[in-house]
């Protein structure tokens, strides 16, 4: 009796620690970027940099900016920061008029889970 129970709680600490460690801990949520969500900015940015909580594939990760007019904003390939896997970099192969622009991304983490989002951002 005292046997068999010993043994199940064993089991069950073991499939808890399986199960849910990876999936709540390890996905890539954007935590701060720059320009900063929000942001009205009086110099025209020339890369977006968003930092996540989590390492990220750049080769599985990209970012789309489109202004007021729904026009696409030309952006060069994206990459991480040599340092910091958490960090993607975009550059921006042309530079910003006044207006907003919608920064939408998505990417991948190095645990393999797929997370995306948006934010605005306006230069004045
Ligand atoms: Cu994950």
């Amino acid at each position: 009796m005292v046997f068999s129970s010993t043994r199940a709680v064993c089991a069950l600490t073991f499939l808890i620690a399986s199960v849910v460690t990876p999936s709540v801990l390890a996905h890539a949520h954007l935590k701060q970027q720059t320009p900063a969500a929000d942001a009205v900015v009086a110099t025209a940015p020339q890369a977006l940099t968003l930092h996540f909580s989590e390492g990220i594939e750049p080769a599985f990760s990209g970012v789309t900016v489109t202004g007021e007019q729904q026009q696409t904003v030309k952006t060069g390939a994206v990459k991480r920061d040599e340092k910091d896997k958490t960090q993607l970099i975009v550059p921006l192969d042309q530079s910003l008029a006044m207006g907003t622009y919608l920064v939408e991304w998505h990417v991948v983490s190095v645990d393999g889970h797929k997370t995306k989002g948006s934010y605005r951002f306006s230069v004045k």
